[in-house]
């Protein structure tokens, strides 16, 4: 198990192998000449943490061992970030990212997602479908008599589901305290920003009105991620972690822009970019 997590998780090393990350995504998008930036970007320090801080339990040479924690990234549009996790991860390779969104690809490097890719639970293209199966695993998993925990990152946008909500509640039902809810909360949806589509305020009421335990942290904040993570399990009810996010971060023309949402960058923004993540 964590055949690949850094033994003691050090800040400033997860910091860079979060940028490095961003780095690749943005590569597999450019190369495939399409993809979702914006997302991929929110998510990446959440991502980072999770696998490589030492907080998922996997075994990328055994990714369906029953003992694992369960990782769904629910937003599946931000696949290039995910893509480029597992491959560091070693669940698949770095070459296989050649094939990202390609027709065939051996892989199975679809833009959202497929659980024939080694390391992926679930399709998730279709938003609000995710905290419904995770909840659905995190009850397999502790029915089975394993104490694995399921994570599962939920866009801001896509919370406007409701079917999110009817996962709330049965969570909340069932005192699934082994299911953690993480929203990469970037306030941009698709072409909108979120608020005016729906506001979600007051979030954090909201989820504590379903029952949940709540905890808000800035979600680019490394140490912030790593302690909020660390934290052991409420004894009954299922976690929300709400992550103040920003859609592109780490790329100054990309950051909070509708316009970067599912597009792939020119080869001149592409050169630009990769220099700001240097
Ligand atoms: C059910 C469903 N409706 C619409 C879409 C189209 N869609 C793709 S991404 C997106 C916006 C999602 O926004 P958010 O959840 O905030 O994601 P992020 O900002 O992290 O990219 C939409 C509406 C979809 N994939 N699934
Ligand atoms: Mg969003």
């Amino acid at each position: 198990m964590n055949d690949n997590h850094l033994a003691t998780p050090d800040i400033k090393e997860l910091e860079k192998t979060a940028l490095e990350l961003r780095r690749l995504a943005l590569k597999i998008i450019f190369q495939a000449g399409s993809g979702h930036p914006g997302g991929s970007f929110s998510a990446a320090d959440l991502m980072t943490a999770l696998f490589f801080g030492g907080i998922l339990k996997y075994d990328s040479t055994n990714p369906k061992d029953p003992k694992r924690d369960r990782f769904l990234l629910s937003k599946g549009h931000a696949s290039g970030i995910y893509y480029s996790v597992l491959a560091r991860a070693g669940f698949i390779s770095e070459s296989d990212l050649d094939s990202y969104r390609k027709i065939n690809s051996p892989r199975f490097l679809s833009g959202h997602g497929h659980p024939k890719t080694p390391g992926i639970e679930i399709a998730s293209g279709s938003l609000g479908q995710g905290l419904s199966v995770a909840h659905g695993i995190a009850l397999g998993t502790k029915l089975d008599g394993y104490d694995s925990k399921t994570y599962v990152i939920l866009g801001d946008g896509e919370l406007h589901e409701g079917q999110i909500w009817e996962a709330a509640m049965s969570a909340d039902k069932f005192k699934s305290n082994n299911l953690i809810a993480i929203v990469d909360y970037n306030k941009v949806a698709q072409d909108n920003i979120t608020k005016d589509l729906k506001d979600l305020e007051p979030l954090e009421d909201k989820w504590n009105a379903f029952n949940w335990d709540v905890h808000r942290i800035d979600g680019h904040n490394m140490e912030a991620i790593m302690k909020v993570l660390q934290l052991p399990l409420h004894p009954e009810k299922p976690r929300v972690i709400i992550a103040d996010t920003i859609k592109g971060k780490g790329v100054s023309f990309m950051e909070g822009k509708t316009a970067w949402h599912g597009v792939a960058p020119s080869a001149e923004d592409y050169e630009k970019a990769i220099k700001e993540l240097a």
